[in-house]
């Protein structure tokens, strides 16, 4: 079943092509900084905040942090788990996601396991996805024990995101890892774009509105940005990839 988040995300890219979203990740931030940054991003055109990091964090800040994000913005506020400590009950809805390319099965679906009860006692709205890591991974390869997929074999990209859609997950992800030195290239976002009937995102190292540009040029309905808004430029960056690819629709 579509929730109001999910319906309002494909009611965005429907209405206005590739759509941007801010990631704060808690580890990095006071819930005032936060605060700040979603403000800033919403203001630049951000269409929802997701809050999520690639280590642990105690369960109170990663709670200050979404309540704070909440009172701040009048767009979806959407964790970005990386595991099942990163499920806070202030938030409006979960990326319930499988990384796809793991070698531990904890990260495809024992994690899920454990934290489904609890979103379903929060009554946070889950969106079934499909995660790849691609690239350099970062730490998020790392810590989620994934076998990154070479930017030069964007056919095994294809064969992930496509079981990732037939075992019913409703949007793919494409992950670099957060500061990657090189974003997902276009030529792997466009045939994974071509493969697959559901909503692609893409993140890891998009810093400027020439990659955002890039990147939703090839196919990416969602373009995530994170390490960008975290050195205080959150107006100018946000606002920079916005435009981009709103002159990307135009
Ligand atoms: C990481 O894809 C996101 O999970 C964002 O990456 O921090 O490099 O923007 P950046």
């Amino acid at each position: 079943m579509i929730g109001a988040v999910e319906k309002y995300l494909l009611d965005k890219i429907r209405s206005e092509g590739s759509i941007h979203i801010t990631l704060i990740d808690p580890e990095k931030v006071t819930p005032s900084q936060a605060s700040a940054i979603a403000r800033r991003a919403r203001v630049s055109g951000t269409s929802a905040i997701m809050i999520g990091g690639s280590t642990f964090i105690s369960a109170k800040h990663l709670d200050d942090v979404v309540k704070t994000v909440k009172r701040a913005v009048d767009i979806p506020v959407i964790l970005f788990p990386n595991n099942v400590t990163s499920i806070s009950r202030y938030a409006d809805a979960i990326w319930f996601m499988s990384l796809l390319n793991s070698l531990d099965p904890y990260f495809i679906v024992g994690a899920q396991i454990l934290g489904a009860p609890l979103i379903k006692r929060y009554c946070l709205e889950p969106i079934p996805l499909g995660y790849v890591i691609v690239g350099e991974g970062g730490t998020a390869g790392i810590v989620g024990k994934a076998v990154p997929i070479p930017y030069d074999k964007p056919e095994l990209a294809v064969a992930h995101a496509l079981a990732g859609q037939y075992l019913g997950m409703r949007f793919i992800y494409l992950e670099a890892g957060s500061g990657a030195k090189k974003p997902v290239p276009k030529e792997m976002i466009g045939v994974v774009k071509k493969s697959i009937d559901v909503p692609l995102i893409v993140g890891g190292g998009i810093r400027t509105r020439a990659q955002a540009l890039a990147a939703a040029s090839a196919g990416a309905d969602i373009i995530v940005t994170g390490n960008v808004v975290e050195n205080g430029q959150v107006r100018d960056k946000v606002s920079d990839i916005v435009e981009g690819l709103k002159s990307f629709k135009a």
